[in-house]
């Protein structure tokens, strides 16, 4: 297993159905629809999982964050890096990280996309319409297949 990305700012993949539903820490809501998604700027992450490499791609999660208010670059201090971000999939699957681990001004190494697309094509029933993609994890766990809401929380 390993995990690799590099930037790209990709042109819109046809996409069809789907929305992902955020929410911010005053409970503001952003749906937003295959289309908005497709719109961003996109990252490449490749991840390898039982010997066969994909190369994913979709906006930073920072960056759909940002349409929430979320308290990121400078104001990443203090109370906010307890500040934890729920990902809720269809089957209920969830998967948390921290606003600390996905601010690549905080932490370079930080590459977490919300994949649209794998390897070119929207992606399938069973990862899609859109998948976390979490780089450098030993093994994809906490990229969660079908994401369907994004919640931005404080842990305490
Ligand atoms: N929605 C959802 N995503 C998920 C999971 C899951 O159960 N539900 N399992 C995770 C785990 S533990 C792994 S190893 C990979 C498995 O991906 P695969 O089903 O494509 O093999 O998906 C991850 N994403
Ligand atoms: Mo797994």
């Amino acid at each position: 297993m390993f995990a690799s990305f590099m930037a790209f700012a990709g042109p819109a993949l046809a996409q069809t159905g789907g929305s992902l539903l955020i929410t911010g820490l005053a409970g503001q809501t952003e749906t937003l629809s295959a289309a908005d998604i497709a719109k961003r700027p996109h990252l490449q992450v490749t991840l390898t999982h039982n010997g066969v490499a994909k190369v994913y791609s979709g906006p930073l999660l920072t960056d759909l964050l940002r349409d929430v208010d979320a308290p990121l670059g400078e104001k990443l201090r203090g109370p906010a890096l307890s500040d934890v971000v729920v990902a809720t999939a269809a089957d209920k699957y969830r998967v948390v990280l921290s606003l600390g681990e996905l601010d690549a001004g905080l932490h370079p190494g930080a590459r977490v996309i919300l994949a649209d697309a794998v390897d070119g094509a929207p992606l399938d029933a069973h990862e899609g319409p859109f998948c976390l993609v979490v780089d450098g994890d030993a093994r994809p766990a906490r990229s969660a297949h079908s994401v369907v809401e994004i919640d931005l929380k404080h842990a305490l």
